[in-house]
């Protein structure tokens, strides 16, 4: 059992359908310790950062207009981003939020309950969270400044 700090971001569709407060809700309710938490304004560089491992997809430049917000008229590119810490904490918060594509993602998690595939044919998931150890590192330390995660 390790302790574990994973990234998560409340991404435009669950901006715009209000659902950062369910999302909040089921991760403390699942036990995980909410150690970072602010609003950020997405810039392009920090999209293509966040998704570099994917910029060779075909869907690659519509997944940095959805994280941007410009599929869900977000002002300011903004979302929410969070660190979550606990023992398995990646694996744990996967859990809650359930498979990439909505329609595999099981009911009750919260891509499973929430999320759609857009006209477009985009995966809107509501959240992302770290997929495994190596990108959790990463993406904590991309999003946040040491001072601002509580060790
Ligand atoms: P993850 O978010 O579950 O870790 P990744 O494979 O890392 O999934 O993909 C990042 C994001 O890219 C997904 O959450 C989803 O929004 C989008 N995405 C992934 N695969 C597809 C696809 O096949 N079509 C459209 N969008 C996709
Ligand atoms: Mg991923």
């Amino acid at each position: 059992m390790a302790i574990e700090k994973t990234l998560i971001l409340i991404k435009p569709d669950g901006i715009k359908r209000r659902l950062t407060g369910l999302a909040i809700d089921r991760l403390e309710n699942a036990g995980f310790e909410l150690v970072g938490a602010k609003a950020v304004s997405v810039t392009e560089e920090l999209a293509r950062k966040h998704y570099d491992a994917l910029k060779d997809k075909p869907f690659f430049e519509n997944l940095i207009k959805y994280i941007r917000g410009e599929f869900h008229g977000i002002s300011k590119n903004r979302l929410i981003a969070l660190v979550y810490r606990g023992e398995n904490a990646i694996k744990g918060v996967r859990a809650v939020v359930g498979a990439t594509n909505p329609e595999d993602a099981a009911p009750g998690t919260i891509r499973g309950s929430f999320g759609r595939i857009s006209s477009k044919g985009q995966f809107e998931n509501v959240v992302h969270a770290s997929g495994d150890a190596q990108d959790a590192v990463r993406e904590v330390a991309l999003w946040f400044k040491p001072e601002e995660i509580i060790e």
